[in-house]
This record gives structure tokens, C-alpha cells and sequence, in this order.
């Protein structure tokens, strides 16, 4: 079972919400993955890592690109000869302070028809960064996909920024809390995309959502 990296296509990124709502209409049985997260906290990084290095640009400037990336990519199931093919969405997340309200106010509606037209086809992967794990504004995003009942795995990345042991015990504190708040997600993981740690149990995860589709 592998993801055929270095197959995976850029297709288009959209950041107009009748470009987004036509292309949804165009496809509505999309099927793949969906990642989301505030700006920097390493969604192009860990698609990179999935998907094969330079899938997804992955930028130092946070908060750059204000669009709906799409990708297709091929994924072997065991025993079969065909790839199947899925679709990849890096949706650069919220928390972009120094945007203006007109572009929030956009982004809002893009995010809108986006998680309205998605269906139970495609997961959603919801990257925090493990050192500032419940922040306001991941709760507040939260709060608002909550309702679109989509499946939704939660990633804490950079894990290896945590260096010193303190560090790595103020989260170990938390992990009662991260686990009540987020008690409605399937599945939690700690990892980080640069590293590599426990990426290979975020593909499992992924892997393991495609099989039931
Ligand atoms: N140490 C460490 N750095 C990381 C990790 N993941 C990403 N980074 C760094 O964090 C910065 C932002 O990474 P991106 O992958 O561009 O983040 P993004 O979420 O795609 O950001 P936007 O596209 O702006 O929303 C880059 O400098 C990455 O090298 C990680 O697991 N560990
Ligand atoms: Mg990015």
C-alpha cells in the first residue's frame, strides 16, 4: 500500500468563491484529504512529507497564500495493479491577523462553501502546533467545523521543537485537556513534518480512511 510520490499533480489553487463552488459542483464525489491549520504550523511541510518532497511550497513568510490549493494524487492499494486516484486540498487555515477584513471576509466564504460541498469523502487533517497546543484560535475554528461532521484527525507538529525535557512536560500536562476538548476527533497524533516523527502513522491513518471509503 504506498502513495506514489512524485506522481502527486498540482491542479489549481482558488481563491474565488464561484471559481471554488464551480469546481466542487464538477466534482461531487471527490474523494482524498484535506489539510488545515493556522498559517506557518507546517501544512505544505507535512504534505510534502506524505505526498514527496516539493508537492506543496512550503514558505517562511506565513499567511502568503490565501487559496484553496488542489492536488491529485495516486495511491496503490495492496494487490492491485491501477492506482486509485484522490484528491489532496491544502487549505492554508485561519489565524492571519494581518489580513483585511474584505480578504476575511472571503476567506470565511471560501472556507464555507469548501466544508459545505465536501462530503464524508474527504478526511479532514487538522494541524496545531504541539507547542502551543488549544490555542484561541484553533479552538474557535473548532468550534465552527465541528458542525459539518466531517471525519477529522488532529495533528500537533513540529514535535521537535520540543527539546528540553520542561518543554516536553508543560504538553505532557495538557494531554488531559487536549484529549477532553477534542474527545469528537478519530484520531490524535504528535508529530512533525521536518523530523519525520510518527508521519508514517498520520499515512496509516489516511490510509486507513481511504480503505472504507
Ligand atoms: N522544526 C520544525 N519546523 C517545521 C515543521 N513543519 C514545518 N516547519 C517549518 O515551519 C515553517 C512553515 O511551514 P509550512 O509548511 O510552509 O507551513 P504552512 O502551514 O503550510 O504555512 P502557510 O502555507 O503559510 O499556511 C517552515 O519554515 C517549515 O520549515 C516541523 O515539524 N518541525
Ligand atoms: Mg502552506
Amino acid at each position: 500500500m504506498t502513495i506514489l510520490k512524485g506522481q502527486t499533480e498540482f491542479l489549481m489553487g482558488i481563491d474565488k468563491v464561484d471559481q471554488l463552488a464551480t469546481w466542487l459542483g464538477e466534482h461531487p464525489t471527490a474523494q482524498g484529504v484535506a489539510f488545515i491549520g493556522r498559517s506557518n504550523v507546517g501544512k505544505s511541510s507535512l504534505i510534502n512529507a506524505i505526498f514527496g518532497k516539493s508537492t506543496a511550497r512550503v514558505s517562511k513568510t506565513p499567511g502568503r497564500t490565501r487559496q484553496v490549493n488542489v492536488f491529485k494524487f495516486f495511491w496503490l492499494p495492496e494487490g492491485e495493479k491501477v492506482p486509485k486516484e484522490y484528491f489532496l486540498f491544502d487549505v492554508p487555515g485561519y489565524g492571519h491577523a494581518e489580513v483585511s477584513k474584505e480578504m476575511g471576509k472571503n476567506w470565511q466564504l471560501l472556507l464555507d462553501t469548501f466544508f459545505k460541498s465536501i462530503t464524508g469523502k474527504v478526511l479532514l487533517l487538522n494541524l496545531q502546533d504541539a507547542r502551543h497546543p488549544l490555542q484561541d484560535a484553533d479552538l474557535q475554528f473548532q468550534d465552527y467545523i465541528k458542525h459539518f461532521e466531517l471525519e477529522t484527525y488532529l495533528v500537533f507538529n513540529k514535535v521537535d521543537k520540543l527539546k528540553t525535557q520542561s518543554e516536553r512536560s508543560v504538553l505532557q500536562k495538557q494531554m488531559p485537556a487536549i484529549y477532553e476538548r477534542n474527545k469528537w476527533v478519530k484520531q490524535i497524533y504528535f508529530a512533525s513534518a521536518e523530523k519525520g516523527n510518527n508521519v508514517d502513522k498520520v499515512i496509516d491513518g489516511m490510509m486507513t480512511f481511504l480503505l472504507r471509503l
